[in-house]
């Protein structure tokens, strides 16, 4: 399994236990420093455009692959390859890149082979990437609307999607789109690159172009007439994008004789479609309906696997990576461990003086939040407190930066703003609780109807830095209160990779049913996987009367949340 993210790239190979025996990874600006990225992209802050050389990618799939080589493991051994990407970027090919790819010679390196001329554009826009402001509210108002769109291609418009990024690219740079004969997403140019010849994307990568019509499972013609601009061109660009490969476990083909050759590969070594790096983070477990992953790094991710396409201009729903009938909605925020961070800092800073507390410990924080009394309220009759946490502009709810606190009257149910002078609420003391409640209560009221039909999930798996603090598994126990509790899945940054190595084990053996269809991820994956030496058990979840009292709060949360945006 292989993970192109941001930062790095990295591989990792499971054996038929599903155990990994190989970890490796080249990081962007550290090993091919000659790009001069800086955390693997470029940025133009007048344009507010983030990009990526696709080059360097390219050149670290070099070194990732003789760096592997040096280790004990035999290439000729790796039965199916498969992997997960940074979501959304795109790649324009050249007119030269299908003759070029099927030729690789394996005296040579692959950059060297393939760069420039592959490809039509040397960069691929990256996901936080916010230079087409002016192309997502034009689609937008075309189709009808955020509700239209969301219901159609799983999202609203975001200037990460890849809809808009091929608009504004059409429009900016027309030469470059004239001489692109395909568009892949980083994750199926991944694909592409093992291949030896242009992959189809990716059935649930897809949906995070605002351009696939996921009930329909077809690209939405309305939406590629404004994205190219007209009839024609629309048949032009449909003709670029190619196919959507709707089995995740395809076998898309053999591995290309480049690395047979160069590498020592066996010849017959699948290469199934690459997915997007959520969708794979998704695959690192055996993950049911109604279990939801909730990754606590630098932003929050909240991931679900459902049945029900129930889609919202607040959240992401995608098809899901490997099986037909499931979905992954999908909740992505900006201000995650940085907001937590900063409360943690000021309690340090504060007490100090008294006792010395390295910066950077959730000692103090966790004092805090595990004794204050839940929503601050320490009787029942007595006002709760609902606080806001955004140091970065967030998205979900889409609100300028800024701390906002409010005091929620028990019998009227209705939040009044607090400003800083009030004395109802301790700085920085009882912010502990209250933003882990705060990020708790969001997830829960727009996941509520991903969940249905109790708004409540069974498991929830947390992953990521935050997930070693207790406080922090305890407050998404009691406000989420999943039924059978809070689990641990400790891979360190590698889930996806993980995740997506556990698809092409399961690609290669999946077996096919009586009925004619073949055995489901998650029961192949069930079947083999060892619970007890992957993941801890971290907090009981669900508690009597504290889920229901939580939920009372959902009503004034969501009033207070329209005032911030006001
Ligand atoms: C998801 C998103 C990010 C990237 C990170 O919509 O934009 O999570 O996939 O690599």
């Amino acid at each position: 399994g292989f993970d192109l993210s941001t930062q790095q790239i990295k591989a990792l190979i499971v054996d038929g236990d599903l155990k990994p025996v190989l970890q490796e990874h080249v990081e962007f600006d550290v090993d091919t420093p000659q790009y001069k990225t800086k955390k693997g992209v470029y940025t133009n802050p007048t344009e507010d455009n983030v990009y990526a050389p696709v080059e360097m990618w390219i050149r670290a799939m070099d070194v990732l692959l003789t760096k592997m080589k040096r280790s004990s493991i035999d290439f000729a051994h790796i039965k199916s390859i498969s992997g997960a990407a940074q979501q959304h970027g795109s790649v324009y090919w050249s007119y030269e890149a299908e003759r070029l790819l099927s030729s690789l010679d394996p005296q040579n390196d692959l950059a060297s082979q393939l760069c420039p001329t592959a490809f039509a554009n040397q960069f691929s826009p990256n996901w936080q990437d916010h230079s087409t402001v002016k192309e997502c509210v034009e689609l937008e108002h075309k189709i009808g609307g955020a509700e239209k769109l969301a219901k159609l291609t799983g999202s609203k418009t975001h200037h990460r999607f890849t809809g808009p990024q091929i608009m504004r690219f059409i429009n900016r740079y027309p030469d470059e789109y004239e001489q692109t004969s395909r568009i892949s997403l980083v994750s199926s140019f991944l694909a592409s690159i093992f291949l030896g010849s242009i992959a189809p994307f990716d059935v649930s990568d897809v949906c995070g172009m605002n351009m696939w019509d996921i009930p329909a499972g077809k690209w939405n013609e309305e939406i590629l007439k404004i994205v190219s601009g007209g009839e024609n061109e629309a048949i032009t660009l449909k003709k670029k994008l190619g196919e959507v490969e709707p089995d995740g476990g395809k076998h898309l083909g053999h591995i290309a004789d480049y690395y047979v050759k160069r590498f020592g590969f066996a010849k017959d070594c699948i290469v199934t479609p690459v997915t997007g790096d959520n969708p794979g983070t998704i695959l690192a477990l055996p993950l049911r309906p109604l279990d939801a992953i909730v990754s606590l790094g630098t932003s929050t991710t909240f991931l679900v696997s459902t049945p029900n396409y129930e889609t919202s201009p607040a959240y992401h729903m995608f098809s899901h990576p490997t099986t037909a009938g499931l979905y992954m909605g999908m909740l992505c925020y900006c201000n995650g461990a940085l907001a937590r961070e900063r409360i943690r800092d000021e309690i340090n800073s504060k007490y100090s003086h008294k006792s010395p507390v390295s910066p950077s410990s959730w000692e103090k924080f966790d004092e805090f939040a595990l004794r204050s009394p839940r929503t601050g309220a320490k009787a029942d009759g007595d006002a709760r407190k609902l606080g806001f946490y955004f140091p970065l502009p967030e998205i979900v709810p889409d609100v300028r930066a800024g701390i906002w606190r409010f005091s929620v009257d028990a019998e009227t149910n209705v939040p009044e703003y607090l400003d800083a002078s009030s004395n109802e609420w301790s700085v920085p003391e009882d912010d502990a609780l209250t933003i882990l409640e705060s990020q708790g209560l969001s997830m829960r009221l727009r996941a509520g109807p991903m969940l249905y039909p109790s708004g409540q999930p069974r498991r929830v798996y947390v992953v990521g830095g935050g997930s070693k603090n207790a406080a922090i598994c305890r407050s998404l126990g009691e406000v989420l209160g999943p039924t059978e509790g809070v689990f641990r899945l400790d891979m360190g940054g590698n889930a996806c990779a993980l995740g997506s190595a556990y698809k092409a084990y399961w690609s290669y053996a999946r077996k096919v049913q009586p009925n004619g269809s073949y055995e489901a991820f998650e029961d192949f994956l069930a079947c083999k996987w060892d619970e007890s030496s992957m993941i801890l058990k971290v907090d009981e979840g669900y508690r009597e009367g504290v889920w229901e009292n939580y939920g009372r709060l959902l009503e004034p949360f969501s009033r207070a949340e329209s005032f911030l945006s006001q």
